[in-house]
């Protein structure tokens, strides 16, 4: 059995633990590798998977071993595969016994997503390691042939397809959130960093000619929803009504996310699986300086509005880009709910054509087979 290990620094929120671990899952249980997950915060694993004790170092969840990268790292075997998530700088010591194998095992450095055009020709490049007889190959994922793909569970959207089609399921899963789902409104899930536009996104539901129930899994917008709404109990005015959820494990944000008419989402994670849910979203890509993101985010919706009408492409772009306060337009909530129906079946379409593509766990067990 191949034996990988998977390294994780936490650099904030979710998304470093969230990509790796559904990586890691993935490996072990579609491609029979045996992983090791090293990572330095178990806190937000926790979150995301409430079987995983933060304080315990060594604990095996879905097959996959899990264990803290402390400061003070082990002599232990190293594995045939190394990744390093996000260019995290792996142990020297590890670094070593990696060099002094007889046979070196294929060493990743598995890169943030992006859309940007340079992408595909930077993936796979090798990088000869400055002293030691090693060479790391980047992988990228992307959306584009000659990307390293998407992470993509084989039966995930059977799953979604399945959950989308079926009331009783549906009507489970509101049950088990305590929300008694109202079938007339509009579902929308709002996950994202502080947002100086939310006051105008919750007064435009309000004023919404119809129902528009949201649902608040925890989050950095949550102080803000509540300091809306005066911090009350109850978040329910005009036409909106908020529902306040905990922070949901990995599985039920997922059926969050199909269950919805459409989502915000943030980071990286929770926008890959938004594109699987097959619904329209809103990115609200995190933050970097220079607003090196604004050019992430046009890259991507180059590409997503590949195939939509002109008017709708125009509606997506302005929204997406005033939720991320790129120029000075406001929301435009009623062009968008306008322009819903086409951008559900544009996104629906689209889904399904890059659904087509090898996911990205596929590409990095062929890759280790020929690096
Ligand atoms: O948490 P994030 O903001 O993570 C970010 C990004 O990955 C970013 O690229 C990176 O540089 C930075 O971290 C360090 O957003 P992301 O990537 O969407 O991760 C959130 C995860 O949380 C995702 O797996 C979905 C999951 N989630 C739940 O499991 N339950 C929930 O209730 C919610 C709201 C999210």
């Amino acid at each position: 059995m191949p034996r990988w290990d998977i390294f994780c620094a936490v650099i904030d929120n979710y998304g470093d633990i969230a990509v790796t671990w559904r990586l890691a899952r993935q490996l072990t249980a579609e491609h029979g590798i045996k992983v090791r997950l090293w990572v330095d915060d178990l806190r937000p694993l926790a979150a995301l998977c409430p079987d995983a004790d933060a304080s315990t170092g060594r604990q095996t969840i879905d097959g996959v071993e899990i264990r803290l990268w402390a400061a003070d790292f082990p002599a232990v075997d190293i594995a045939d595969v190394v990744i390093e998530a996000f260019a995290c700088t792996i142990p020297d010591s590890y670094i070593a016994a990696m060099a002094a194998s007889a046979v070196k095992p294929r060493w990743f450095n598995l890169e943030y997503l992006s859309a940007e055009d340079w992408v595909a020709g930077c993936h796979r490049l090798p990088s000869p390691h400055p002293r030691l007889s090693l060479v790391k190959h980047f992988f990228f994922p992307g959306f584009t042939a000659g990307t390293g793909g998407l992470l993509r569970e084989h039966d995930l959207l059977d799953r979604r397809h399945e959950f989308q089609a079926s009331s009783a399921q549906q009507a489970e899963f509101w049950a088990q959130l305590g929300i008694a789902s109202d079938p007339a409104a509009f579902k929308i899930s709002l996950f994202g960093y502080e947002n100086p536009a939310l006051a105008e996104l919750l007064q435009a539901w309000i004023d919404n000619p119809t129902p528009i129930c949201c649902m608040l899994p925890d989050s950095r917008l949550t102080p803000q929803v509540s300091e809306f709404f005066e911090a009350g109990n109850t978040w329910q005015r005009g036409n909106l009504r908020v529902h306040r959820l905990p922070f949901l494990d990995q599985e039920r944000y997922d059926r969050l996310l199909w269950a919805c008419d459409m989502n915000f989402v943030r980071g990286e994670d929770s926008f890959v699986r938004a594109l699987w849910a097959g619904r329209p979203f809103v990115w609200h890509i995190y933050p970097q300086t220079d607003n090196a993101h604004h050019v992430k985010l046009d890259a991507f919706l180059a590409l997503y509005r590949q195939g939509l009408g002109s008017r709708s492409a125009a509606v997506l772009t302005g929204f997406w880009h005033s939720w991320n306060q790129i120029g000075t337009q406001p929301l435009a909530w009623q062009a968008w709910q306008a322009a819903y129906p086409q951008i559900r079946q544009h996104h629906e379409a689209w889904v399904s054509e890059l659904a087509k593509q090898t996911d990205l766990a596929t590409n990095l067990v062929k890759a280790a087979c020929n690096a």
